[in-house]
């Protein structure tokens, strides 16, 4: 196996790309995939304040890794989720990142800060695990990107992770959610930041693969909580017929972008946003969805009486 740019010994083969790399021009291909896609998708420009929401997996620091390598400043945002052990390594993993790159990672305590974790607030709603922690990190690293005054949320998201959702949507028919389903969702409102995610040009496989090539130490367990997670479940599925077809997962991402999304849009109304009667965040409703969840977990867990 040879490297398609040097012919020297190849370390890994990218079959959709119908092509094996040795370590350093992987590690350019990667790069290369990263600036494209910022730069395709218009994502961000010099000058522009960068907060990058950090799990302490390989996307999150892989991709850290990648923009601090291209020259852009970016800060990370690290979340507490609550979740036992796994919460506390995947904190060890990023600080130590963080602080051997001299990077500025600010911590955010989900227990400390608002009273609970995700396993509390999962079971308080009665819904998957997956459902509650999604929705209380798009809250709170948005809030810290609004209050930080950063223009851009970068988000580790990967193509496996875009085509499942998209795989998700479809199966579904949630036309409010493919209408939405973009690499980039522009600043809204009084207080939602720019949102994007420049990793939807690499597998996760190709982020796993940096990250070891580099020498980044990630979080390699699963999340205890990610049982039943249907998204796992899709990427499963979708696996199964890349291996057969190269190439499948990123053409049914990317022909939707390029051709599908568009249809979607047509004639969806836009929301009205509005600020939350509690946190005053901009939300669609009179009491936005994590105030609400908090609410109802913190009655859960009687730290909080229940309303009339
Ligand atoms: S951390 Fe949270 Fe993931 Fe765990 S509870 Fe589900 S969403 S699986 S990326
Ligand atoms: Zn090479
Ligand atoms: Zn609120």
């Amino acid at each position: 196996m040879k490297c398609r740019v040097c012919r020297d010994r190849a370390v890994i083969q990218v079959r959709r790309h119908n092509a094996n790399f040795c370590k350093p021009h992987f590690v350019e291909h990667v790069r290369r995939q990263v600036e494209r896609t910022i730069h395709d998708y218009r994502m961000f420009g010099p000058g522009e304040r960068l907060v990058l929401g950090v799990s302490g997996g390989k996307d999150s620091l892989a991709l850290w890794d990648v923009l601090t390598a291209l020259g852009y400043q970016v800060d990370g945002v690290y979340l507490h989720l609550g979740i036992g052990g796994y919460s506390s390594d995947s904190l060890v993993f990023s600080r130590r990142f963080a602080d051997d790159r001299g990077l500025d990672l600010r911590v955010v305590d989900l227990p400390t800060e608002y009273g609970f974790g995700v396993p509390e607030a999962a079971e308080a709603g009665n819904r998957a695990p997956c459902s509650a922690c999604g929705l209380s990190k798009r809250y709170i690293l948005n809030q810290i990107a609004d209050d930080g005054g950063y223009d851009v949320l970068l988000m580790g998201h990967n193509l496996d992770d875009e085509a499942a959702t998209l795989f998700g949507n479809i199966t579904r028919w949630n036309i409010d959610y493919l209408a939405r389903q973009s690499p980039v969702l522009p600043a809204a409102g009084d207080g939602l930041t720019r949102k994007v995610k420049p990793l939807i040009r690499l597998a996760e496989r190709e982020t796993a693969a940096y990250c070891i090539l580099q020498g980044i130490d990630y979080e390699v367990e699963e999340c205890p909580m990610a049982g039943g997670n249907t998204v796992n479940r899709y990427k499963e599925w979708l696996n199964r017929i890349e291996e057969e077809s190269p190439g499948m997962k990123a053409n049914f991402l990317f022909g939707f972008l390029e051709k599908g999304v568009d249809l979607f849009r047509d004639g969806e109304p836009t929301p009205e946003l509005h600020a939350c009667a509690e946190c005053g965040r901009t939300t669609t409703g009179t009491v936005c969805a994590f105030c609400r969840l908090r609410q109802q977990t913190l009655v859960h867990i009687g730290r909080k009486p229940a309303r009339d």
